[in-house]
């Protein structure tokens, strides 16, 4: 007789995260699979039961897991609002992040944080800020501590470009160029600062541009080809080790849905969506592996089929998982 209760087996899912390989074109899909099923999941509840959700980076996948496959255990990641993919990609358990932004007792930071505060501090995650641009400053703090404790991990700083319209922008590199910090800018760049396109804020195409005035380096790459992203970021992160100096790099994507859930997407222009649609960066992957990388497409369903149950596994333990105790509400808040 089976002595397991669907709850406890639930509750049993989630293992030590492991900061996964992604050097191999599968694991680049599946990373990206597996990030794409977990906010069309959470945006489902979210609907289901009527409660506002996170502010999802569906179309954005390639950009998450081409930087985050350059960066090494040493590594240190700090992120925005949109934080799930880079979370994922790092190796971040779904069901623990799922039962985050439940507000549940197992989640990353014990339901308190949701998806906008979430750290992971044995991934090397320092925070999630919600305040945009909060990222860029701290991300400074952050590498000159690297620098002053000998420390040999350098600064993922994920934002976009709307962040990018702060100043904060500006004073963070210009300190980073001054202190000579170990940072690797990455401005995903969707189009999109919340339900404003950058055309109307934006002198020019080009966040990276901003980066030569303060003698930083920088590229722009096609944020929608994870190998293209990949490879851009592995120059990127050589650059800084050797160097010592920060790196701009700017991934041109596209916020596929809205802003957050939900959103009907009504002051999207219906036919710069489609285009971007038509450029998905799944969709590009999985037709690349099937023309020349060797893949069926019985293999692509076996990894679609394996993240399906990653993300029911997931969903059902942060659902089984407990509300935190009323005692709680005071702990863990300040350092
Ligand atoms: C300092 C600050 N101003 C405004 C907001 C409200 N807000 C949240 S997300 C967002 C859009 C940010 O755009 P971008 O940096 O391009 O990131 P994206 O949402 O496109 O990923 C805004 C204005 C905020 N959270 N913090």
């Amino acid at each position: 007789m089976n002595t397991v209760s669907p709850t406890a087996a639930a509750r049993s899912t989630p293992s030590s995260p492991v900061i996964p390989r992604l050097d191999q074109p599968e694991a680049l899909l599946e990373a990206m699979l597996l990030i794409r099923a977990y906010e069309l999941r959470l945006s489902t509840h979210s609907a289901q039961s009527g409660t506002p959700g996170t502010c999802t980076a569906v179309g954005q996948e390639a950009a998450a897991v081409g930087v985050v496959s350059a960066l090494t255990a040493d590594d240190l990641i700090l992120t925005n609002h949109r934080s799930a993919g880079h979370l994922l990609a790092r190796g971040a358990d779904p069901g623990r992040m799922m039962a985050e932004v439940l507000g549940r007792r197992d989640g990353y930071c014990k339901g308190k944080s949701g998806s906008l505060h979430i750290s992971v501090r044995e991934l090397g995650v320092v925070l999630t800020s919600t305040i945009v641009g909060g990222e860029l400053s701290l991300a400074t703090g952050v590498a000159l501590s690297q620098t002053m404790l000998g420390r040999p991990g350098i600064v993922a700083c994920f934002f976009g470009d709307g962040a990018a319209g702060e100043g904060i922008f500006h004073e963070s590199l210009n300190l980073a160029a001054v202190w000579k910090l170990p940072i690797l800018y990455v401005c995903e760049n969707n189009q999109w600062q919340a339900f404003v396109h950058r055309r109307e804020t934006m002198v020019g195409e080009s966040v990276a541009a901003w980066a030569a005035p303060y003698g930083i380096a920088s590229a722009t790459v096609d944020g929608n080809d994870v190998e293209a992203v990949s490879a851009a970021a592995r120059a990127a992160t050589d650059s800084i080790r050797d160097t010592g100096k920060p790196f701009l790099l700017e991934l041109s994507t596209y916020r596929l849905r809205g802003h957050f859930e939900p959103d009907d997407q009504a002051y999207v222009n219906a036919a710069e969506l489609a285009a971007w649609q038509a450029r998905d960066p799944i969709e590009r992957m999985k037709t690349r592996l099937l023309a020349g990388g060797g893949f069926t497409a019985g293999d692509l369903d076996g990894i679609g089929t394996r993240v399906a149950a990653r993300i029911d596994a997931a969903m059902a333990f942060a659902e089984a998982s407990p509300w935190p105790d009323a005692t709680e509400l005071l702990t863990d808040i300040y350092a």
